[in-house]
């Protein structure tokens, strides 16, 4: 019975020891823009206590950071977080405990963009939209960022209505004037998606678009995944696992759907399609004989980018960077050994099983005892309900105008 006990408790250990990283290496970047309101087009219904200015957008950060414990960075988007001084901004999170993440490019919301930005007919809109791209190497430079990601509405929407070929020529062309701009060691994220805006072509509309035209663009230019951006039932797992092979995967931008681009919360749709995603992850990671693919895993970016259109915000975004910790933790407890000898055996259900086993194990009492160890609430969304800081959150906003995505 003694001998029961204590291999369990070793077992447990040991278990424990695996997913250690989902708790000291796991690094969520939030989206400035998460804790505003938002909507769909139909409506947006406003919900109180949310932040009036980017400099509460960077206290609601710190304080999912402050019960999570791995939210260290808050990724803006220009020109809805602008402000006259950068540097002052990236100090005012920096003495929160945060870092200014990613600078994301907004081409999407100017009267000038009806047709497209970087690949828009006219000459004199496509500089207007580098010159719009180029500040954002400009403020990553201000702020200490290693991030400018670059998503486009660009598409049209009826065959004919423009050049599918010169569009893609417009593309390379104008991401290869801002390439030169970005400071040292900052890289470029060039995220894809399927369609929305546009309704017939998006000129950058999958991972193979993304991949060649950041080939063509520089070292430093990779591909963004954003879960929601892909037709159903594709294979995303396998996505992440070519880019990291090719060394060009960059960051995600998470959420999950069910249909179209929902924007549901990360692992609230699908789980297993996550926890796979965050396998290929991990085994990269884990992977010496694939240096190429070890370094991008090790340097992937991992930003939330959801909205919160009926749920409460913050509660939300502190379930979201749990679902992903716990995903990642059960990524972290596959048997890579076992795994890779079922594999060379050919044992289709052993290798399968290796993958399943880890998906099935409830590793919430896991991180729950590290968090504890770490001076974390062992449920920090639990202690977030439990504490009052959202009441104080909606005592403290109450009048001026509310930030939303503008
Ligand atoms: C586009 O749908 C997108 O996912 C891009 O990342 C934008 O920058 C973001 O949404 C705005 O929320
Ligand atoms: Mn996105």
């Amino acid at each position: 019975m003694a001998d029961t006990a204590s291999s369990t408790r070793a077992a447990s250990a040991a278990a424990i020891d695996r997913v250690a990283w989902a708790v000291d290496g796991l690094s969520v970047e939030l989206p400035s823009w998460g804790f505003v309101n938002t909507g769909t087009r139909f409506r947006v219904f406003p919900q109180a206590g949310v932040p009036r200015t980017v400099f509460e957008k960077i206290d609601d950060a710190a304080t999912v950071n402050r019960y999570t414990g791995i939210a260290g960075s808050v990724a803006l988007h220009i020109p809805w977080d602008r402000v006259d001084d950068f540097a002052g901004l990236s100090a005012y999170a920096a003495e929160r405990g945060l870092r200014i993440g990613g600078i994301n490019s907004n081409t999407f919301q100017d009267e000038d963009y009806k047709f497209g930005s970087l690949c828009h007919p006219s000459a004199a809109v496509r500089s207007k939209a580098v010159a719009a791209i180029v500040e954002c190497c400009e403020i990553a430079a201000r702020t200490g960022s290693r991030v400018v990601k670059v998503w486009l509405g660009d598409g049209t929407n009826y065959p004919g209505q423009d050049d599918l070929r010169q569009r893609r020529h417009r593309l390379v062309a104008a991401l290869r004037e801002i390439y030169p701009h970005l400071p040292g060691g900052v890289r470029m994220f060039l995220e894809y998606k399927l369609y929305e805006p546009a309704f017939y072509s998006t000129d950058v509309q999958d991972w193979g678009q993304a991949l060649s035209v950041s080939r063509l663009v520089g070292d430093r230019a990779t591909v963004c995944v954003d879960i929601g951006h892909h037709a159903m039932g594709v294979n995303i797992e396998q996505i992440v696992a070519i880019l990291l092979a090719e060394g060009r995967l960059g960051g995600f931008d998470l959420n999950d759907k069910k249909y179209g681009d929902d924007d549901l919360m990360v692992g609230s749709i699908d789980p297993y399609q996550l926890f796979r995603i965050t396998h290929e992850l991990v085994n990269a990671m884990r992977d010496d004989g694939d240096p190429v693919a070890q370094r991008c895993a090790r340097d992937t970016v991992y930003m939330i980018d959801q909205c919160h259109n009926i749920e409460p915000k913050m509660p939300a975004m502190i379930r979201s960077v749990m679902n992903l910790q716990e995903v990642f933790a059960k990524a972290l407890l596959v048997d890579r050994e076992a795994l890779l000898a079922a594999q060379a055996a050919g044992d289709v259900l052993e290798a399968n099983r290796a993958l399943a086993d880890a998906f099935a194990t409830d590793v919430r009492p896991l991180l729950a005892e590290l968090r504890t160890a770490r001076g974390l609430p062992a449920d920090p969304y639990r202690a977030y309900l439990e504490s009052g800081d959202d009441a104080a959150r909606e005592a403290a906003r109450a009048g001026g105008s509310a930030a939303g995505w503008g």
